[in-house]
């Protein structure tokens, strides 16, 4: 790929050597993330087994348990292999007990996991909670009292996307800039975009911009036109997306709407969905996050 560098814009060509120009905001080049990083799952760790993938968890511990339960139980009770696509703590009421089950999947070779904006909004605060004894926790982060360094190291490693080669999938946070390869894509993107703009400027050709906010351009999702088929979440107020090469998972959990999420059968690929509805309203700010209005680390 051809790429020459103006001060935040890149020249590039895509993955159809179309020319893009990538403005700021969008992407290019190594992320300013400390431990930007990307796992593949093979099909020899997956095994015979279904894939399930879940949509923003937030803390919900009992909906994400009872989740796999029904999961598991429409495949006739085998084991499933679960990718959770970010968000998986902050907000809801039990962000401990989720990390320390899934961790213990992960340990078993049972699960993987991308890490989304709240794991990045925590990770912030450890940060500042290390660089200053006095620092107090706001009092939407109390709960990370809770958590020894152990929990923040394992927050810490979690990849930026899940590539599930043999079946063409790719599970992330937040969203990709079409024509990007993967390894170009910014983990910022990946894990806080919704929207992305393009546009044709003459003598460049295509500008493609992500965008944090659902206000210019198109959900990015309608615009992806694969290879992988991307399963993703963030985009409550969008709910359920489904698209030819794209699945949006975040049906709200938090909010008191649904848990979902997507079983891949292990030989085809294909999917259906499933969810369990939110035993409760768990966190008030519904109104702000589905109108897009609230602050992106918030949402
Ligand atoms: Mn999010």
């Amino acid at each position: 790929m051809a790429a020459l560098l103006f001060n935040s814009l890149s020249l590039v060509r895509d993955t159809s050597q179309r020319l893009l120009l990538l403005a700021k905001n969008s992407v290019y080049g190594a992320s300013s993330k400390s431990n930007c990083h990307h796992e593949v799952v093979t099909q020899s760790q997956i095994g015979d087994r279904d894939i399930l993938i879940v949509g923003d968890i937030h803390g919900c511990y009992d909906e994400f348990e009872e989740l796999i339960g029904v999961a598991r139980e429409s495949v006739n009770g085998r084991e499933l292999y679960t990718v959770c696509a970010g968000d998986m703590l902050n907000k809801g009421p039990k962000s401990k007990k989720v990390l320390d089950f899934l961790r213990d999947l992960m340990m078993r070779g049972m699960a993987s996991a991308v890490k989304g904006n709240h794991e990045e909004a925590i990770l912030r605060q450890y940060r500042l909670l290390t660089k200053d004894k006095h620092y107090v926790l706001p009092k939407r982060y109390t709960y990370l009292n809770e958590f020894n360094q152990d929990d923040f190291a394992f927050i810490e490693r979690l990849p930026y996307s899940v590539s599930i080669p043999h079946l063409n999938v790719l599970v992330v946070h937040a969203g990709l800039v079409p024509g990007v390869p993967l390894e170009r894509q910014s983990c910022e993107n990946l894990c806080e975009m919704r929207n992305v703009e393009v546009s044709i400027t003459f003598p460049w050709g295509l500008v493609s911009t992500a965008h944090k906010k659902p206000v210019r351009g198109v959900a990015w999702a309608s615009a992806w036109q694969g290879p992988q088929h991307v399963y993703f979440g963030h985009d409550c107020r969008r709910g359920l997306q489904r698209l030819p090469f794209a699945t949006g998972l975040d049906t709200g959990c938090v909010y008191g709407d649904r848990l979902t999420g997507a079983i891949l059968d292990a030989c085809s690929g294909s999917a259906r969905l499933v969810s369990v509805e939110a035993k409760r309203e768990h966190y008030c700010g519904k109104k702000q996050a589905m109108s897009g209005e609230q602050n992106v680390e918030h949402s």
